[in-house]
């Protein structure tokens, strides 16, 4: 008995607030900001953290999971790379004691007391900002309109959502016709094939990219480069996340529209835990704010921008 006390506590000192922390994995210059943002509230004093990569895999993370229950920790964070198939390992984690929250990405359950709090974006609003831009930007065009779709990781929030918002808004208007639809894993590397293959199969007749995230967007551009295409001209592109590299393609005129998506809540999630691990009432959503940015902003917004 003693020793389960004992081993909670090893490697931890006095009043630190033990913490393992699943992180989707590397995929996009957003993740990238985000581990960043939440080790650096995290690797600090106050907190004991236990970090691990998932790489965009529910296994890696259900075993990260399950391991953080094992070593007893004091909260569980995590960003779930799917909406569904968490029940039995959050249950796991209710029953042990151990209060979880979850940033970024929702899940799907039939419980909500088996998490906190969720911090994060409101996806859908990102896909309907994108839609109204793209309403905007089409002001006077006849129709068709023809829009391909690069969606992001299967069965994740952001993917489910974003496209959501997005037809909620471009459904509105007979001249949009969604010719393509296809997920390219929020990577540059997959947006890049996809956005080929959809070229090939449309003979080039695109008018409008959606892209869920910058990367596959800027992995897009190249494909519409080597075939010959202008980017930004030929293909109007919309996607999501506002990272450094969208901006430099704005610059650059490749690129039309990003929707902010702000990775940076690493000081707001580490109060959460604080809060969650003194037991004090939290609010079950915290949605972080975010605007939208065009090409003739680029410029000026572009040494401001932190990730
Ligand atoms: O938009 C994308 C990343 O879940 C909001 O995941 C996040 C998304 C983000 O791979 O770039």
């Amino acid at each position: 008995i003693a020793l389960a006390g004992c081993s909670r506590d090893a490697g931890k000192q006095v009043g630190q607030v033990t913490v393992g922390f699943s992180q989707v994995g590397a995929e996009s210059e957003w993740r990238t900001a985000n581990t960043a943002s939440v080790k650096s509230a995290l690797v600090a004093p106050g907190f004991d953290l236990k970090f691990s990569d998932a790489q965009q895999k529910q296994e890696n993370q259900i075993k990260a999971l399950r391991s953080f229950i094992a070593q007893r920790v004091d909260v569980i964070a995590f960003s779930p790379v799917v909406e569904s198939g968490w029940e039995p390992v959050l249950r796991e984690a209710k029953a042990a004691g151990i209060p979880v929250v979850l940033t970024d990405r929702a899940v799907k359950v039939s419980d909500a007391s088996l998490y906190a709090s969720l911090i994060g974006s409101d996806f859908i609003e990102e896909g309907r900002k994108a839609g109204r831009w793209l309403l905007q930007d089409s002001t006077g065009k006849p129709g068709p309109i023809r829009v391909v779709e690069l969606q992001g990781t299967v069965g994740s929030a952001p993917a489910i959502d974003r496209m959501k918002g997005f037809h909620e808004v471009i459904d509105t208007d007979p001249r949009f016709k969604l010719v393509r639809s296809q997920s390219g894993d929020f990577t540059r590397a997959k947006g890049k094939e996809v956005m080929e293959a959809f070229l090939k199969a449309e003979g080039g007749h695109i008018d409008v990219l959606f892209a869920h995230n910058d990367d596959m967007a800027i992995g897009a551009i190249q494909a519409i480069e080597e075939a010959g295409l202008t980017p930004g001209k030929d293909i109007r592109i919309v996607s999501i996340d506002g990272v450094r590299g969208a901006f430099e393609a704005m610059k650059a005129g490749k690129l039309n529209a990003t929707i902010e998506c702000n990775p940076l809540f690493g000081a707001q999630l580490a109060q959460l835990i604080r809060d969650v691990h003194a037991g004090k009432p939290v609010p079950k959503r915290i949605v972080v704010e975010e605007g939208v940015f065009t090409q003739d902003q680029a410029a000026a917004a572009l040494p401001g921008r932190k990730y």
